[in-house]
């Protein structure tokens, strides 16, 4: 197998490309925004990532990676596109779909195709077989191989993740989970398991399913601390000295375009057994509300409230704001009539305007705490505490240093241990 063609060139498809490309496959990155393609094939990247522009770069001027807007005719199709939710929190499969049927076009007998999106189990066998059968008149299995293997990695060690996490690699049958495991062998260092089509996309939506249920029960639980006057982060450090306790950690909401969204998948297909999986998903979007009612009340009495948001970014050192419950949270509070102003230091574009720290700071009455980046720890509560009108610190993820706020005067309430009213 020498060239590969792959679908989308964002989070996933780009990183992956750039892998096989260093790894002496000769890469077509394909993508329908113009803009990618160009600053792809310019040796730059329109995404942040830790060492993503490095590898880009060097894929690129060594002539084994090219972006173009079609694919063209290559041994293996790599398909990375985004699965999102409609309004309805329907699963939204137009782009696989569409990325599908581009490979239909110059789809040629012996090829390998790969769906690496994470779709609703049953995707690749009932989906992307169908349509590329029926466009070509060639047969899954028999003519070409087909395989569903989802991408497992952690936005901000992307790279790394791709190389040393194991792959699951689901084939449509014996031959296509073969041929897909030779393909990630020639850059993957962990191992590879080999199961069929469906099994995979199941294994993919419940590994995210997994991680959404555990934040709801430490969200759920942190409530229950409030109430009960105590402190969800030692009664979660003490559980978690018991050999099979994990308890997660509680925060302003789930962002991000995979738990938040996934779950979401069973639920659609299965409403009346994916009960548990529906409440933990409430739960966890319940959060930014929660948020937003607590520092309301904390402001209460306050005429023409100033609120400093810390963090836009879905979760800590990555730029992302997708799914961010700290703009919720930000929006939320503007429509109580607070005045926001947002800091973040990672992200390049946010549909809010994200200020300086000082800026931010400045006259607030409150700050709140909504992303974990560890910059955030480098602020001197001193120095915030001259800039700001009142001495209220909201962290909504028990992540700043508590002593060294109160030292310098602040009220420090932390969500999960009990109100402040
Ligand atoms: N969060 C909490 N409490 C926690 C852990 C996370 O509130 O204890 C929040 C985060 O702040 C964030 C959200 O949940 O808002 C999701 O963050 P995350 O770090 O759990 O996950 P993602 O979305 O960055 O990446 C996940 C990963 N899946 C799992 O860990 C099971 C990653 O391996 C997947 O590749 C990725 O989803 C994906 O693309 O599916």
């Amino acid at each position: 197998m020498q060239s590969v063609c792959v679908l989308g060139l964002g989070y996933i498809g780009l990183p992956t490309a750039s892998i096989l490309a260093s790894n002496g496959f000769s890469v077509l990155g394909v993508d329908v925004d113009p803009r990618i393609v160009e600053t792809v094939n310019r040796g730059e990247i329109h995404i942040e990532e830790p060492g993503l522009r490095t590898v880009v770069h060097a894929a690129i001027q060594s002539g084994n990676l090219r972006a173009t807007l079609a694919p063209e005719a290559c041994d293996a199709y790599i398909i990375a596109v985004p699965t999102p939710l409609t309004h309805g929190r329907q699963p939204d499969l137009s782009y696989v779909r569409r990325a599908t049927e581009q490979v239909a076009t110059v789809l040629t007998p012996g090829a390998l195709v790969i769906l690496e999106s994470t779709s609703p189990p049953g995707t690749t066998r009932d989906l992307v077989a169908p349509l590329l059968e029926s466009a070509t008149g060639l047969k899954a299995g028999v003519d070409f191989t087909l395989a569903y293997c989802p991408e497992r990695v952690m936005p901000g060690r992307i790279l790394r993740e791709l190389i040393e996490n194991d792959r699951v690699v689901g084939g449509i049958n014996a031959e296509s989970a073969a041929r897909a495991r030779d393909l990630y062998a020639a850059f993957v260092g962990g191992d590879i398991f080999l199961t069929d089509a469906t099994t995979a996309e199941m294994v993919k939506v419940l590994e995210n399913t997994y991680r959404d249920v555990n934040i709801a029960l430490a969200n759920e639980a942190a409530l229950l601390c409030e109430s009960l006057g105590i402190d969800y982060a030692q009664v979660g450090k003490l559980a978690n000295r018991h050999p099979r306790v994990n308890l997660h950690t509680p925060g302003p909401g789930v962002g991000g375009h995979c738990i938040s969204v996934d779950p979401w998948f069973l639920v659609h297909a299965f409403p009346d057994t994916a009960t548990l999986i529906r409440a933990a998903r409430e739960r966890n979007d319940a959060m930014p509300q929660h948020v937003a009612e607590e520092t309301m009340k904390w402001l209460e009495g306050i005429a023409s409230p100033k609120a400093a948001l810390l963090g836009a970014a879905f979760k800590g050192n990555v730029d992302d704001v997708r799914e961010s419950p700290a703009l919720t949270v930000a929006a939320l509070l503007q429509a109580r009539g607070v005045e926001v102003s947002v800091h973040d230091p990672l992200p390049a574009h946010a549909p809010v305007p994200l200020v300086d720290l000082n800026t931010c700071l400045l006259d607030a009455d409150i700050v709140i705490l909504l992303t974990d980046h560890a910059v955030f720890r480098e602020i001197v509560p001193t120095e915030a505490a001259r800039l700001t009108r009142g001495l209220r610190l909201y962290d909504t993820r028990a992540f700043l240093d508590k002593a060294a706020w109160q030292a310098a005067g602040f009220e420090v309430r932390t969500l999960g241990s009990g109100s402040p009213a």
